[in-house]
Parts: C-alpha cells; sequence; structure tokens
C-alpha cells in the first residue's frame, strides 16, 4: 500500500530551501517521492505507511528548519 500526503510548510524563501526539505523528506525510510512547491509553500510526499507515519514525515521537515502548517 502507498499512501500520499499533502502538508503546507512556511518560512521557504528561496530554492535551496526547496531542495532541503525535499532531500530531508527522501531520505527517511518508506519516501517514495517528495516534491516541494516554492510557490504554494505545500511538499506533496508519497510513502509506505507500513514503514513511516504522517508524524515522522513532519517531523522530518521541522529537523530542517521550517514549520508545518497543515495536513491536508
Ligand atoms: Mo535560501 Mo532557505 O538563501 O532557508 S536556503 S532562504
Amino acid at each position: 500500500m502507498v499512501s500520499s500526503l499533502e502538508l503546507g510548510i512556511q518560512g521557504m524563501t528561496c530554492a535551496s530551501c526547496v531542495g532541503r526539505v525535499e532531500r530531508a523528506l527522501k531520505k527517511v525510510d518508506g519516501v517514495l517521492s517528495a516534491s516541494v512547491n516554492l510557490a504554494t509553500e505545500r511538499a506533496s510526499v508519497t510513502y509506505l505507511p507500513s514503514s513511516v507515519s504522517p508524524g515522522q514525515l513532519k517531523a522530518a521537515i521541522r529537523e530542517t528548519g521550517y514549520e508545518v502548517l497543515e495536513e491536508q
């Protein structure tokens, strides 16, 4: 089973911020893809729910120094 998650992220102001968040997500075990959009301030993640939880994904983003705003 594959799940997807959309998260709002606050605090990214340049393309390098986007790269930081995408790299942080992609290195989490169970993450299949991660795409961050600077203009919309949103991240789209696909992941294996048997390996990683939404809370762990949010924590991985917070550890990069940006704020997670919402989950949809
Ligand atoms: Mo760009 Mo983001 O110079 O924290 S990397 S603002």
